[in-house]
């Protein structure tokens, strides 16, 4: 057929694109070295279900849990528009009646992610009636629609089959990456520590705080855990902290007056994007 010049070199340099992709072994997963479209424009257009916002919930039924999902943030626009442009169908698949919270850190002090945590939960019983927190990094998707991101029983961890550990649980307490907590545990361990500054700890911390008031964790089967990590450098700012290690042993004491007790933050802005709600905080810098 007669497909005119202007189409035929489309064409052409269509299959070409394709032939170097699959030649090459060329992923659209982002990695620390290149990253070759930005999804978000397509994440939008393929989810219209999620309100401005980004919150959505199932057409046909009444969810029994209403799920925030909570993203601690800062200078990962990338890893954030892979995130949406994979979870929206994902929890949506899932039936989730859930909103995301991008909770960003304003300034350059050290980073400080479990603040933000709870910046994020404070935030969010404010907007919904919410009574499930899913707490995530921004660079982990799980890999299989059987791992339901849900609230159970117990506190839950959901980061233990990642491919960077080949699929295995690095030790034996580990409890960083994504934990879904329901409301009511969230409050009995008065949420995160906010006194963890830079890398490393305060995932740890949470562990034994979950030990602490008498509850334990659960974590789903590794086989639909497994999940992906984009790959990334250590982030300018969230350097190691060593004196983090000192501090997780401690948690027992500390634990009713430092967290969601304590918590002190003055918010930068609120905005509505259109596939999640971004908080921008000043949670302040370590002493
Ligand atoms: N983050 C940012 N910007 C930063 C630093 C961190 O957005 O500058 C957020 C982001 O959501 C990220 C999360 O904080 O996914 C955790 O930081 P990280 O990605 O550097 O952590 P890492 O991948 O930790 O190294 C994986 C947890 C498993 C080890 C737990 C040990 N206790």
């Amino acid at each position: 057929c007669n497909i005119g010049p202007i189409k035929k070199v489309s064409l052409r340099t269509a299959i070409l694109v394709i032939f170097i992709f699959i030649k090459f072994n060329i992923s659209l997963i982002p990695s620390d070295s290149y990253c070759i479209i930005d999804p978000i424009e397509e994440a939008i257009f393929q989810n219209p279900d999620v309100s401005f916002g980004g919150h959505s919930k199932p057409k046909n039924c009444t969810a029994l849990q209403r799920i925030a999902i909570i993203i601690p943030f800062r200078n990962r626009e990338t890893h954030l528009h892979y995130w949406l442009f994979y979870m929206h169908p994902f929890l949506q698949k899932q039936q989730g009646d859930y909103g995301i919270y991008v909770i960003e850190q304003h300034g350059e002090s050290k980073f400080n992610r479990a603040k933000l945590m709870n910046v994020g939960y404070a935030e969010a019983v404010k907007d919904y009636d919410y009574n499930c927190f899913i707490f995530s990094d921004v660079d982990i998707i799980p890999l299989d629609l059987q791992n339901l991101y849900r609230c159970s029983k117990k506190p839950k961890h959901m980061a233990h089959s990642l491919d960077k550990f080949n699929f295995r649980l690095p030790y034996k307490n580990l409890f960083g990456g994504i934990v879904a907590f329901t409301k009511e545990h969230y409050l009995k361990v008065n949420g995160f520590s906010n006194t963890f500054w830079g890398w490393g700890g305060e995932d740890d911390e949470l562990f034994q705080r979950v030990k602490a008031a008498g509850l334990s964790i659960e974590r789903a089967s590794s086989n639909i855990s497994r999940a992906r990590v984009f790959k990334h450098k250590r982030d300018r700012g969230n350097e190691r902290n060593l004196q983090n290690v000192h501090m997780i042993y401690k948690a027992k004491s500390r634990m009713n007056d430092d967290g969601l007790s304590s918590l002190k933050y003055t918010v930068i802005s609120f905005t509505k994007h259109r596939l999640y709600k971004k908080i921008t905080v000043d949670i302040g810098s370590p002493p």
